[in-house]
């Protein structure tokens, strides 16, 4: 191999090692709930390889509600629990569905699929 063809191999390696850490491994960003109707907090949450936002700062002892839609018929993000809350929610493509609770306690508490492939994080303060 030419050191051109070298560079041009380590080149699209680098891209692709990229493009796998930007969709699956970098954070998605990280939302702070807003104050939705009658008093709770929202935030809206898109599945789809993953959770957009999967970082989400709310507050302790308000109400929040946590709208979820799900943007792939990948079976693997049908469900999504928080274990933490007992709670969890069936999550069919393209509907958006509504999850509320109390988080009363501040902390950490994770939210995932069922078989905990895709994760995100619930941050109580
Ligand atoms: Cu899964």
């Amino acid at each position: 191999m030419t050191p051109l063809q070298i560079l041009v191999t380590l080149g699209g390696l680098a891209l692709c090692i990229f493009i796998a850490w930007f969709f699956w491994l970098a954070p998605k960003g990280q939302t702070r709930a807003a104050d939705g109707a009658g008093g709770a907090q929202e935030v809206a949450i898109t599945v789809k390889g993953g959770y957009t936002p999967d970082v989400i700062v709310v507050k302790a002892g308000q109400p929040l509600r946590l709208l979820f839609t799900r943007e792939e018929s990948a079976s693997c993000s049908e469900r999504v629990l928080f274990p933490d809350f007992n709670q969890s929610a069936l999550l069919p493509e393209g509907q958006e569905v509504t999850l509320e609770f109390t988080p009363t306690e501040p902390g950490e508490y994770g939210f995932q699929c069922q078989m905990g492939m895709l994760r995100g994080k619930l941050i109580v303060e």
